[in-house]
């Protein structure tokens, strides 16, 4: 566990206000005259949950639920989705950041190209250097030459140190990392990634080497394997989440670019699908603008919009 990550969304209403009109708003509207739910009312509101980009899967089990229960009554919709969706993001475990004092903390940090991977990482390198802590950000994304580039200006601007080696195989960058953190007493190594999900086979085998390197060297201190979803990809989150967790074994999911998405509902969606808490929250390209996820500020936010 880790304090610093727990400070609070400001205007939290106003980042989650258009996936509130889309999740929350638009659905309760289909119903807001109706005394019951019509077979017609019911299939509006499962299209309006799916195009708000909760999924098919979990949209349509909300929606038989409401057709089972012959009691149900659309006054109290707004209610039953808010319960459901509190449930679904207590099942997805705790939201907490691991973190142990007095060991290496190990992040790894997977994603698609432009997900926001390395933003992140500068980020978290910012955060934890703020708490007095000493960071190391292993740049495994040797392919791209500016990619590296950019970690640099971000490390350096965090006050963090980097292992990098141009063209080197990304999973000896990462060796190299966790043998300087041991000798130089490091409290956290940062494991940035390439996403170039073109050639998946490549990359998925990239990846799979890295968590070799972490597993053989060391498996106890690795805290947290972070899948770096954007917002706005919506449905297609889910799918790298399955394609990614197949292949490093997710511990935890980062939301960024929540900042004006209509899609937030991928969050829920995750949680749903794939029992993966989403930890961290993006909502801005400054330094200070990562966030802990809190579950109940977010359905608060979502419900009272
Ligand atoms: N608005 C916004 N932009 C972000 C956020 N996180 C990352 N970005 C932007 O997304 C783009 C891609 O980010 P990058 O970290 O390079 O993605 P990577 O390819 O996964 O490493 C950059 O222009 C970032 O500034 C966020 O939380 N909000
Ligand atoms: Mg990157």
């Amino acid at each position: 566990m880790f304090g610093f990550f727990k400070d609070k969304i400001e205007n939290l209403k106003q980042t989650v206000s258009n996936t509130a009109k889309n999740l929350v708003e638009n659905v309760i509207s289909q119903v807001e005259n109706e005394e019951q739910y019509s077979e017609f009312a019911l299939d509006d509101i499962e299209d309006t949950l799916i195009s708000a980009d909760l999924g098919v899967s979990y949209a349509s089990e909300l929606v038989d639920n409401l057709r089972g229960e012959k009691n149900a009554k659309p006054s109290e919709l707004k209610n039953y989705l808010r319960a459901e969706f509190k449930k679904t993001l207590e099942d997805a475990g705790s939201t907490e950041l691991n973190y142990k004092d007095g060991e290496i903390n190990i992040y790894f940090i997977t994603g698609v190209n432009g997900a926001g991977k390395t933003t992140l990482i500068a980020k978290m390198a910012y955060r934890f250097k703020q708490e007095g802590k000493k960071v190391l950000i292993a740049a495994g994304d040797t392919f791209r030459a500016a990619a590296e580039e950019q970690l640099n200006i971000w490390s350096v601007r965090a006050g963090a140190d980097i292992v990098r080696r141009d063209k080197a195989d990304p999973a000896s960058v990462v060796y190299e990392a966790i043998q300087k953190a041991r000798n130089e007493n490091y409290d956290v190594i940062l494991v940035d990634t390439a996403g170039r999900l073109q050639n998946k086979f490549n990359l998925m085998e990239e990846l799979k080497k890295i968590k070799t390197v972490i597993d053989k060297n060391a498996p106890e201190v690795l805290r947290e394997s972070i899948l770096v979803v954007d917002a706005n990809t919506g449905q297609n989150g889910l799918v790298q989440a399955k394609v990614f967790g197949e292949c490093v074994n997710l511990t935890s999911v980062a939301v960024t670019k929540l900042d004006g998405s209509a899609k937030g509902a991928i969050i829920l969606a995750i949680a749903k699908d794939m029992k993966l808490p989403v930890k961290l929250v993006g909502v801005g390209e400054k330094m200070d603008d990562l966030k802990a996820f809190n579950p109940d500020d977010f359905i608060d936010a979502l419900f009272e919009n």
